[in-house]
């Protein structure tokens, strides 16, 4: 059994989630915040069996886009003056980690 955990757009968060819950996965969703532009985004927790996993993959890839997004960079020129310095990163898809389950239980 393998623990997914994907990071993904908020934006996308709902088609994802709705279209894994259609293919029969059971999902967790998480709000969680991005550490660098320190904005929403969402975390799915998908625990799947071996042979399923690949079909998880691809749900989560046809469904996350990737996309770019501005953030304000400030930089100093002297006291006082502070602009801000809007700088494009692109946001991924979905950032994807795949555990080894070591045990599965439900109680
Ligand atoms: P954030 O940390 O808010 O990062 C948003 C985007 O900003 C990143 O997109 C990347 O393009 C850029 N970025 C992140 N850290 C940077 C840095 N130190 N310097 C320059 N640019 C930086 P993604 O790579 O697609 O990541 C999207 C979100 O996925 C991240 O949001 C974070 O919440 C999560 N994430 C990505 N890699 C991770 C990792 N190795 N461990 C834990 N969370 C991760």
């Amino acid at each position: 059994m393998k623990m997914v955990m994907a990071i993904i757009n908020a934006d996308d968060a709902q088609t994802v989630v709705f279209n894994l819950t259609k293919a029969g996965f059971s999902v967790t969703k998480l709000a969680t915040t991005g550490g660098f532009l320190k904005t929403g985004n969402t975390t799915i927790l998908v625990g799947v069996n071996d042979d399923k996993l690949e079909e998880v993959l691809e749900l989560i890839n046809k469904h996350s886009h990737s996309r770019k997004q501005l953030v304000p960079a400030t930089s100093e020129f002297g006291i006082g003056m502070i602009p801000t310095v809007p700088v494009e990163v692109s946001v991924g898809g979905a950032t994807i980690f795949v555990m080894d389950v070591e045990r599965f239980e439900k109680i």
